[in-house]
């Protein structure tokens, strides 16, 4: 219904109506989200009288919404402009007022209409467009280009546990599993890789192409299938036998680089190794005796001298070397948290009160939770001064003579400021349990003044770790320029602790640097980044991500009881 409401705001401004009218309707959407109660159990009932910010107008409206499903003006509305104009909404840049230009007078209704007449150089003509606004939007829409088609690993998440719940309740289906990039945990997936073992492919594979999360069928054969479901996310199937299956789960697993390197093994045995089993290699010279039972992943390993390879690890970074000289690493776990840091509360942009986030906390089983809300120079995000931060730390220690086997650490996202001087002085910061520092301004430094930036902040001894290392957001900017090493070098030297930000859009420091930063002795803290008691759930893409990052246990602050870590940040940083 907000979403209706907000498209009605939007077509009246393509229109040119009266911006009191279409202000009334983006009121309405905002009042509609933020209802407390069933909105559209109310507005069927046609009780929506009284409530601030819906007029007689909406509430009619609304009411025909809730028991039609559609809006009769909304609908008539919308057929005075083409389709494909909704799409010219999500392109960054574009405002209603450029887009109702691009309309009236190129005739602009899609994104393949805009890049054509930018390409054409006629958007520059425009009155406030411009050479450069051309060249913004061509580069914006390769942007959106590239992005196509990849999806967040923690958007996917609860698709992918809907689908393999579905899979299991099937009566011919035996084994299930998800393969794929998604299985890695790699941060961003293509498309999401099932695989079933089953004696009726044919038929599990049609029953898969009816699912009521299917939006449309792309290929349907007898051991095969693909879809898209309604959001547009690829799904694909592979049915096979009971004995096909770890053969199978490990070769969708992949990554492709992993697998040819494993067959490489596979040839030297004499053995060709598929996603059916082990067959005697043409042209062998020698051969040895094709391994017979295997019945899982781990025994495919063990026939090729390995030890068992976790899908997080297979990227053919040394993973497979490692298992030769049984030298992997025993990834850190999610049951291995005690606690987490950097999270936010009602004080700055958050949405619960550190009492409701505390309480979230101790339901997850953790025995601390860090605080960390915004400081000042993030007024967008209504960041703490001095005063409104001494109030938190009081009510803070309050909390904690309440609390039996949990407790909050006062502590702050201070800003990092264009110079790498922070946001608080150091008499401020001495004063609270711990620190992160994060960049939330200024992205466009060049790469060795961004670096100097950071560094400087990580040689504060009160800052105990470093926020978001990057500032990247995943398909919607890269970070800013940075030099990851000498950041870990720093990290190292001034034993500051590196994030590994858990937010699904962000995922930073990104996976690939951990080993490196392990090696150095840098240590971890997986946090949420929380901003409300859901964002808490954010730990166990934090924790998949770490465990592809090689990282151990040891290698996690957070897996440390509340006691060691109060006792680790009370030591001088050059001690712990
Ligand atoms: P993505 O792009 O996020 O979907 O990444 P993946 O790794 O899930 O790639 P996908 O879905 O194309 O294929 C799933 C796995 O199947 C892949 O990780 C390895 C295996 N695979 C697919 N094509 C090939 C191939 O041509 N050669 C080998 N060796 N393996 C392949
Ligand atoms: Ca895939
Ligand atoms: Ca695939
Ligand atoms: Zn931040």
């Amino acid at each position: 219904m907000a979403e209706v409401l907000e498209e009605i705001a939007l077509l009246l401004e393509l229109k040119d109506e009266n911006p009191f009218k279409i202000r009334a309707y983006r009121q309405g959407a905002e009042v509609v989200r933020n209802f407390e109660d069933d909105i559209v159990e109310r507005a069927r009932a046609n009780e929506l009288n009284g409530i601030k910010g819906i007029g007689d107008a909406l509430r009619d409206k609304l009411h025909e919404l809730a028991t039609t499903g559609t809006l009769e003006f909304h609908q008539n509305l919308r057929a005075e402009f083409p389709d494909g104009l909704f799409e010219l909404f999500d392109v960054q840049g574009l405002g209603p007022k450029k887009i109702k230009l691009l309309h009236s007078e190129l005739g602009v209704g899609s994104i393949a209409d805009l890049k054509r007449v930018c390409e054409e150089g006629k958007v520059a003509g425009l009155s406030g467009f411009g050479k450069k606004t051309e060249q913004k939007i061509l580069e914006e829409l390769a942007r959106r280009d590239s992005f196509a088609d990849t999806y967040l690993l923690g958007a996917v998440s609860p698709i992918v546990s809907d689908l393999l719940e579905t899979l299991r309740t099937h009566p011919e289906i035996g084994l299930v599993a998800v393969a794929g990039s998604f299985r890695r945990a790699k941060e961003t997936v293509h498309d999401l890789d099932f695989l079933v073992s089953t004696k009726e492919p044919a038929l599990v594979c049609e029953d898969f192409t009816t699912l009521p999360q299917v939006a449309s069928v792309i290929a349907c054969g007898e051991t095969k299938a693909s879809v898209r479901l309604t959001n547009g996310l690829q799904c694909d199937l592979r049915a096979v036998s009971n004995e096909q299956f770890p053969f199978a789960l490990m070769y969708f697993t992949g990554s492709k680089e992993h697998n040819v390197a494993i067959r490489s093994l596979a040839l030297k045995k004499g053995w060709s190794l598929n996603e059916y089993g082990f067959t005697p290699a043409e042209n062998a010279k020698q051969s040895e005796e094709i391994p017979a039972d295997i019945h899982e992943e781990r025994d495919i390993y063990q026939a090729l001298g390995l030890r068992y390879i976790e899908p997080e690890l297979r990227e053919n970074r040394g993973e497979i070397e490692a298992a030769a000289d049984d030298d992997l690493p025993r990834l850190v776990a999610l049951e291995n948290l005690r606690g987490t840091f950097h999270n936010h509360s009602t004080a700055s942009d958050g949405t619960n009160t550190l009492e409701e986030m505390a309480e979230a906390a101790m339901e997850l089983g953790l025995q601390y939770l860090g605080i960390a809300d915004h400081s000042k120079a993030s007024f967008q995000a209504n960041g703490l001064d001095e005063d409104r931060l001494f109030a938190q730390v009081s009510k803070i220690r309050e909390l904690n003579e309440t609390y039996q086997n949990f407790r909050l650490f006062a502590g702050s996202e201070v800003d990092i400021h264009k110079d790498g001087t922070l946001d608080f002085a150091d008499e401020i910061l001495a004063q609270l349990d711990y620190c992160v520092v994060s960049v939330h301004n200024v992205f466009n430094l060049p790469e060795d003044e961004m670096t100097r930036r950071l560094c400087r902040a990580m040689e504060n001894e009160h800052v105990t770790m470093l926020g978001h290392p990057t500032g990247r957001l995943l398909l919607k900017r890269d970070g800013y320029a940075l030099d990851m090493t000498r950041i870990i070098d720093c990290a190292a030297e001034t034993r500051t602790i590196i994030e590994l930000n858990c937010n699904p859009r962000r995922l930073d420091m990104d996976w690939r640097w951990w080993k490196r930063a392990r090696d150095k002795g840098v240590l971890c803290s997986i946090n949420p980044d929380a901003h409300s008691t859901d964002g808490l759930h954010h730990l166990g893409i934090g924790v998949r991500v770490a465990r592809k990052g090689w990282l151990r246990r040891l290698d996690v602050l957070n897996t440390r009881s509340a006691a060691d870590v109060a006792a680790f940040l009370a030591k001088p940083k050059a001690e712990r």
